[in-house]
């Protein structure tokens, strides 16, 4: 198979930024792939469906452009691998927890969200606690890089990482999706656990079986199989 290029990463630094997704969205249009868009704090850091991401300054905040020629859901595994690899060159452990999340020892320390725009572009947006204070409002859920080594860690270094692996898992995901999906299998922590599942209002509850090639996640229930595409998993009942 022949080889693609790694990609190359052009970065505009901002001080502050509405949402990294937001101002990567304005500017993809124009702007070729492999853009990242940093910003060393957020006014509407945002999740999905609306819900906001607390982004104060010491985090990582950024978005990249891809042109994938595609939206796939399997994108946002692309993103979380690379902050478990991430995490790894600093010492820390760190799990999926399908579908966008990345945890430590029960807490959250990082998120991922993904827009596109049809074949135009996808906005992959990348939110990780490293030095910046939990909000007192997520002690119980949240956690961050300077929590758990009880050191401050350098930024840049961490952004250069993340880069690194981002570019490494985006080219086995274009490549090679079969290699990707079997790392997001190994790395998904509910596997195997009893989970519940909100999906658009409904809750559904059972064995998280295994993740599918597609990126969705079999459940098995008591009325038999389930395919879940999206959602929030819990594990806490
Ligand atoms: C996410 O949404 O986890 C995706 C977060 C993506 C953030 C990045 S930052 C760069 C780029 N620009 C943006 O505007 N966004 C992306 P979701 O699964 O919906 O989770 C949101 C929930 O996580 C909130 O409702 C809170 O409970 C929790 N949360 C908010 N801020 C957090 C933080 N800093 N650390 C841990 N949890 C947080």
């Amino acid at each position: 198979m022949e080889s693609l290029r790694r990609i190359e990463w052009r970065i505009i630094h901002l001080d502050e930024v509405d949402s990294t997704n937001e101002y990567a969205k304005r500017i993809a249009g124009n702007s070729p792939e492999g853009t990242v868009v940093v910003a060393k704090r957020q006014t509407a850091g945002k999740g999905r469906r609306g819900r906001s991401w607390v982004s104060p300054e010491g985090g990582l905040w950024l978005s990249v452009i891809l042109k994938p020629g595609r939206i796939d859901p399997r994108l946002v595994f692309v993103g979380a691998l690379a902050v478990v690899d991430t995490l790894a060159d600093f010492g820390i452990t760190a799990g999926i927890k399908w579908p966008n999340d990345v945890w430590v020892s029960g807490r959250k320390i990082a998120g991922i969200l993904t827009e596109g725009k049809g074949i135009e572009y996808v906005i992959l947006g990348i939110g990780l606690n490293v030095n910046n204070p939990v909000p007192e409002e997520l002690r119980e859920s949240a956690t961050s890089m300077l929590e758990l080594t009880g050191a401050k860690v350098p930024l840049e270094k961490v952004r250069e990482r993340l880069l690194f692996h981002l570019g490494g898992w985006y080219r086995v995901f274009l490549e090679r999706p079969d290699l990707l999906m079997a790392k997001v299998r190994e790395r998904t922590f509910i596997l195997g656990k009893t989970v519940r599942v909100l999906q658009d209002g409904e809750e559904l509850a059972g064995r998280a079986a295994d993740i599918l090639e597609d990126g969705s996640l079999l459940l098995e229930t008591p009325s038999g199989l389930k395919r879940v595409t999206h959602g929030d998993v819990s594990l806490r009942f």
